[in-house]
């Protein structure tokens, strides 16, 4: 497994944030459609992304649990899950050595440690430990999924196989104009899957039936987002979420984004019990260095970067 760790380009947008700006810089204004006021946003728990209980979950047996699971693999592309595993006091340990890298560090020590996984922000071996905790739960996660769709739960994993993981801690400083921009525009991530933590802040929101609905900030919750090649190897059964991070005008907010990557010359393709006669497959094999160079060259084709392997469009 490979760990690494960045702050992604949240720390030029600080020191621009700290330097107390009435408005947001030309070129961070979205263009109309995509600002956050665009789309009607909901803010629930109840009735927005699926929260699942992983205590004594067990995914053959078709309970409610179950049903949420599907529902949120399948309407959503995320949910929510509790009793994962993950001890609280670590979610809210990583929560601070983000806040610490960010509210303490100089301009410097950021810029020379903000892509090193050795650096102040592994300080105390947080990291690490996070890092192996959410791993697992990845791994439990790709089984529980699998079992989902009837397959063997070592499915996903199989083909997937080595596991990179690259963790992201991302800082959002309170905006002047939080109406006029995103914190981080709308996308799917392009590996399997990533597992999200967030502060009581809130900001994360998920594209659903052409809504955007924010994600209920829960102290002991992790958010799951099924990445592009989980909808690859589900076949479109289960499907990549789209999600985006909104700004605000009186609170900073931190996410720490872990993400699960096949390696680069892993072929991924849709599963092969799931491909039939009445139910053939809907993407093409790729190879995943491929779809990722593909995506930082040509950047989006068509409505999502993975439409470009719909074999029937
Ligand atoms: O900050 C968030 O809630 C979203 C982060 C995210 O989507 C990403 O890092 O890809």
């Amino acid at each position: 497994m490979e760990v690494s760790v960045s702050a992604g380009n949240s720390v030029g947008v600080q020191t621009l944030a700290e330097s107390g700006l009435a408005h947001v810089p030309s070129q961070y204004i979205q263009p109309p459609e995509n600002r956050p006021v665009s789309f009607s946003c909901r803010k629930t728990s109840d009735s927005g992304i699926p929260v699942i209980d992983l205590f004594n979950f067990d995914p053959q047996r078709s309970d409610e649990m179950c049903q949420e699971l599907r529902r949120g693999c399948s309407d959503w592309g995320a949910f929510q899950v509790r009793n994962h595993g993950v001890p609280k006091r670590l979610l809210e340990d990583m929560i601070k050595v983000g806040l610490t890298f960010f509210k303490e560090c100089s301009v410097a020590e950021k810029c020379k440690y903000s892509c090193d996984p050795n650096s102040a922000a592994s300080e105390g071996g947080v990291v690490e430990e996070y890092s192996d905790h959410i791993k697992e739960l990845a791994l439990k996660l790709m089984s529980m999924i699998s079992e989902s769709l009837g397959l063997q739960s070592s499915c996903i994993e199989d083909i997937v196989g080595e596991v990179y993981q690259n963790i992201t801690i991302s800082y959002y400083p309170p905006c002047p104009q939080p109406e006029l921009t995103l914190g981080l525009q709308a996308h799917s991530d392009i590996g399997a899957i990533t597992l999200l933590i967030q502060d009581d802040v809130g900001g994360l929101q998920v594209l659903k039936d052409d809504e955007w609905v924010t994600v209920q900030p829960l102290s002991d919750a992790i958010v799951v987002i099924l990445a592009d090649q989980t909808e690859i190897m589900t076949n479109g059964q289960y499907r990549s979420a789209q999600h985006r991070a909104i700004t605000n005008s009186h609170r900073s907010r931190l996410s720490v984004g872990t993400f699960h990557d096949p390696s680069k010359t892993r072929k991924i393709a849709p599963a092969a019990p799931l491909i039939s006669e009445d139910s053939p497959a809907k993407y093409k094999e790729v190879t995943y260095g491929d779809y990722v160079s593909s995506w930082y060259t040509k950047g989006p084709e068509g409505k999502r970067n993975i439409d470009a392997l719909l074999l029937h469009q």
